[in-house]
């Protein structure tokens, strides 16, 4: 079985986190949006034509945690993803926002990031 989620295993917090680093300016990265309380910047290695990442600047290790530990952070951060949709033009034909989550669902960075995937047709989720 893998960890549970939520475990300080998965919860590498300030400097030793790439997300939290990203979040504070410290690493560079491409910002579409940005608001009080999340950040949205274009994933390093896109696999759509948009692929934007929307984090909480609050450290939370994966959405189970976010969800459970602050309904109101996880609320604005759908709302940002909603927004950068919105932004890039993918309201009309849709889009995928999806929540790697834990070793099992293939996260890899374990700061809770959302995947905003769209502006061309993403095929089933699971073929
Ligand atoms: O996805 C982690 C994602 O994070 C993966 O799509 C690459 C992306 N990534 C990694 N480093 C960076 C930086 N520095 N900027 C932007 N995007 C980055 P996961 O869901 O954890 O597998």
């Amino acid at each position: 079985m893998p960890e549970a989620l939520g475990t300080p295993y998965h919860a590498p917090m300030g400097s030793d986190c790439l997300f939290c680093r990203i979040a504070a300016g410290e690493i560079p990265a491409t910002i579409v949006r940005e608001t009080d309380t999340t950040l949205a910047f274009r994933d390093l290695a896109p696999k759509a034509p948009v692929h934007v990442l929307v984090i909480p600047k609050e450290h939370y290790a994966d959405v189970a945690t976010l969800g459970q530990g602050d309904p109101k952070l996880a609320g604005d951060l759908l709302a940002t993803a909603a927004a950068v949709a919105e932004d890039e033009g993918l309201l009309g034909d849709g889009f995928r926002l999806m929540f790697n989550t834990g070793t099992y669902g293939g996260q890899e960075v374990f700061h809770v990031h959302a995947h905003l995937l769209g502006g061309a047709p993403l095929g089933p989720m699971l073929a």
